[in-house]
This record gives C-alpha cells, sequence and structure tokens, in this order.
C-alpha cells in the first residue's frame, strides 16, 4: 500500500511549480488526474521541445504518475464536468494566474458548497498586498523573494540559481500544505483552502539572510569575504561560496580546472578537523601556530587560507581530494556537473536518476522522488499523453454513459 493510496487530486495545475507538487503527491500513492484544456493541454508539453510533436521533457519531467483528462472548463458542459469531479475528488490543486478560477465560476464559496471536504490549494506569485495580482514565473520569484539579492559576488549584479528555489520549491512547500490539511480533515472531517506564495516560499528558503539581516545592525559578518577589508552596506550583500553557517567554507580549484569548468570542490573547514586538514595540505605548522590555530585566528584572514588549501587542491582531481579528506572528518563535495549526476550508478540504484520508457519519445532520463518512505516505496511511470484517461476516467470515476461521453466530445467540452 502506498502513503496516499485512495486520495484523489483534481489537478489544474501547469508549468512548473503546480505540477511538481502533484507530481510529489503521485508517488506517495494519490491517484493525480490532470485536466487540461482540449488540444493544446498544459503548455509545457510544447515548450523547449527536443524532438519534433512529442511531448517535451519540460512537460514529461513534471508530469509522472498522472493520468490526463481533456475538459473545456469554460465551456457550459466542461464546467458540469468539473463540478462532478470536485465532488468526487479529495483536493484541488491549481496555480493559474489569480481569480482563474473564480472567472471559471469556481470561488472558494462556492467549490466549499459543492464538497465541504475538499482541499483547494494553490501557488501564486504574491501572498495579499500590492503584487497580488501579477503573474510570476520562476526568476521573478527568486528576486523577489530575496534569493538574486543575495546570491553572487559582491561586485558582481545579483544572480538566480540553478536549483527552481520559486517554482519546485514552492510545489514542495504547498505539498506539505496539502498533507497537513488532509490530516487535519481525519478530525475535523472538513476541507480548507491551502495558499503558498513563491515570494514567500522563496523567503522561507533565504531565512538565514533575513538572520544576516539582522545580526548586521550589531557589526560586520565577519564570515563573509567582504570581511575584514570590505565594506558592508545596509542590507546582506552577496556571499561569494562563502559557507553562510558557523564553519567557514570555500569553493577551490582542482586539477584540471583550467579546461573542466567543473573541476572545483567545496571544502568546510570545520573547527574539529582543523589539524587533519592542515597536515594533509602540508600546513603543519598551523597547528601550533597562534596565528592560525584557533577559528578566531583565522576568522580575518580566510582568503589567505582558502588560497593554501588551493595550493593543494589543484595538485589532485576533486575526487581525490573527497578520497583524501573524507577519512580525516573534513566535510567537503566536488562540484557535480549535470553529465556526472546523470551517469553516477549510486543515484540509479537509489531511484532518484531513473530511465523511463515513453510510447512517442523512446526512453529518457529523469529525478524519482528525492524523498524515500521505507514503506511506500514510489515507482516513477510516465507522464500521460494529452487526454490519454478522458474515458477512463469520465466513465469509472463520474459514471458518465458512452452517449453522454460522445454529446460532451460533440460539444466540444472535453
Ligand atoms: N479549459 C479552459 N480554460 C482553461 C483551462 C481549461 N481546462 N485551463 C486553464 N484555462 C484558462 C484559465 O481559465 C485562464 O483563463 P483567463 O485568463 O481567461 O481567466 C487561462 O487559461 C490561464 O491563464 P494563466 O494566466 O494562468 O496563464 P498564463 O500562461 O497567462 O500565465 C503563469 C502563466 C504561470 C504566469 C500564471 O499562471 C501564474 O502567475 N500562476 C501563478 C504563479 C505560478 O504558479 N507561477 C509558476 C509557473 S511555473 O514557472
Amino acid at each position: 500500500m502506498k502513503a496516499l493510496e485512495g486520495v484523489r487530486i483534481l489537478d489544474m495545475t501547469h508549468v512548473q511549480s503546480g505540477p511538481t507538487c502533484t507530481q510529489l503527491l503521485a508517488w506517495f500513492g494519490a491517484d493525480v488526474i490532470k485536466v487540461e484544456r482540449p488540444e493544446t493541454g498544459d503548455a509545457t508539453r510544447g515548450q523547449l521541445r527536443d524532438v519534433p510533436n512529442v511531448d517535451s521533457l519540460y512537460f514529461t519531467m513534471l508530469n509522472h504518475n498522472k493520468r490526463s483528462v481533456t475538459l473545456n472548463t469554460k465551456h457550459e458542459t466542461g464546467q458540469e464536468i468539473f463540478e462532478r469531479l470536485i465532488r468526487a475528488c479529495d483536493v484541488l490543486v491549481e496555480n493559474f494566474s489569480p481569480g482563474a478560477l473564480d472567472r471559471m465560476g469556481f470561488s472558494w464559496e462556492r467549490i466549499q458548497t459543492i464538497n465541504p471536504r475538499l482541499i483547494y490549494a494553490s501557488v501564486k506569485g504574491f501572498g495579499p498586498g500590492p503584487y497580488e495580482e501579477c503573474k510570476v514565473y520562476e526568476n521573478v520569484a527568486q528576486c523577489t523573494g530575496g534569493g538574486a539579492s543575495t546570491t553572487g559576488f559582491d561586485d558582481g549584479p545579483p544572480t538566480v540559481t540553478g536549483a527552481q528555489i520559486g517554482d519546485s520549491g514552492t510545489g514542495v512547500h504547498l505539498a506539505l500544505g496539502i498533507v497537513t490539511a488532509l490530516f487535519q480533515r481525519e478530525r475535523s472531517g472538513k476541507g480548507q483552502r491551502v495558499i503558498c506564495a513563491m515570494q514567500d516560499a522563496v523567503l522561507n528558503l533565504c531565512r538565514v539572510k533575513l538572520r544576516d539581516q539582522q545580526r548586521l545592525t550589531h557589526g560586520p559578518l565577519k564570515e563573509y569575504p567582504q570581511y575584514p577589508d570590505g565594506r558592508f552596506g545596509e542590507a546582506t550583500p552577496r556571499s561569494g561560496n562563502a559557507s553562510g553557517g558557523g564553519q567557514p567554507g570555500w569553493i577551490v580549484k582542482c586539477l584540471g580546472w583550467e579546461d573542466d569548468p567543473n573541476a572545483y570542490i567545496y571544502i568546510i573547514t570545520q573547527a574539529a578537523a582543523f589539524d587533519g586538514l592542515a597536515r594533509a595540505i602540508g600546513r603543519d605548522d598551523w597547528i601550533d601556530d597562534p596565528d592560525w590555530n584557533s577559528p578566531k585566528a583565522r576568522l580575518p584572514k580566510l582568503d589567505q587560507m582558502f588560497n593554501e588549501i588551493e595550493r593543494w587542491t589543484k595538485t589532485k582531481t576533486k575526487f581525490e581530494v573527497m578520497e583524501i579528506l573524507n577519512p580525516l572528518n573534513v566535510p567537503c563535495g566536488p562540484v557535480l556537473s549535470m553529465k556526472e549526476l546523470a551517469e553516477e550508478p549510486s543515484l540509479r540504484a537509489s531511484g532518484t536518476v531513473v530511465e523511463v520508457d515513453h510510447p512517442t519519445r523512446g526512453s529518457y532520463l529523469t529525478v524519482g522522488n528525492p524523498i524515500k518512505l521505507s514503506d511506500s516505496p514510489s515507482e516513477v511511470e510516465r507522464a500521460p499523453l494529452l487526454g490519454e484517461h478522458t474515458r477512463d476516467i469520465l466513465q469509472n470515476v463520474l459514471g458518465m454513459t458512452d452517449q453522454e461521453l460522445e454529446a460532451a466530445q460533440g460539444e466540444g467540452a472535453v
């Protein structure tokens, strides 16, 4: 049995944030019914296509384990069918621009009268306030949630990260909101409204930067590369590759860095393992030198320290550095490229990187469920073709007859 078996999700999501959320719920065993506009479907089916006339990887990698039904929810008959689906489901998830469901005629008030047990969950760009009506994509959220102003180097522009903290990050937050609401419904018997704004989710992930904003009022941030020579302004600055925690860290070059953009490793000079690190890089003299042998003494010259470490790492590959430093309890990690991650045997073995077969695309690689439950294993199934399950769902979930289905199809409602 899967953890969410028996939970039925009415999935009105599109693009990335919402689909990330419902894909996780599907991996935990929920029956996710993805409602898509007839003919076009989720716009990402056709975006960033690598193979002509085949659902894009953008779509297929975000919509595993779901069933697809086509339904025009602006058409009268389509709305009647939608209402029946609301009655038949436990959760409705959507991430349209603000007010889209209301414009279709489905306000929260009306949804509650149709199915009081329904949990109605949404991703929006912003919460209540001056921007609540705005449309938002990933990088807008990274900029408005504090990610961009705190990412990059002090002398460079604000920078967005490759990790999709705005879209996928918000989707993960929303999934937690949904299962929490499902848990509460077990006791209350009632559904509720769940909303996660992308700005809020990114800010939550940037929590430590708001911490630093407040620390800044009490003096310079000593673990930041600006210390001791640079100037601090009024806001948390960009900290390059500094660790952000109490243990200094930095990315240093490894053997081959001149030709390989990813021949780097992250090293954290944790105090407890510092002597071993000093010995490994040939600086045994640091161990008894009061200028080096305490975190406080090292703090004003972290750049010098990492330059010394780098002189050593440049003579080794990033994997050799890993092999040498890990037994010494020095936390470190090679900068892995997407190619290396795709080929990594341990990620294949754990099901985090999975090869999936698709009827029109053939086989492709995807990221499986990163959350492992011992009693609810996730098998990754391919994403559905547009409308692949329309008949199945309308007949077996809603009990529609052949005639009803054909009539709805004839009217263009499905
Ligand atoms: N049948 C009929 N109409 C449908 C439909 C269906 N099955 N599914 C959707 N639609 C309609 C909606 O009713 C809406 O119409 P109206 O604008 O007339 O109300 C329209 O399709 C969808 O509109 P949208 O504004 O959501 O889409 P967009 O491409 O213009 O904007 C996005 C996309 C992502 C910017 C916007 O949806 C948004 O801001 N969402 C909230 C934040 C979010 O999740 N962003 C992350 C996206 S991933 O990067």
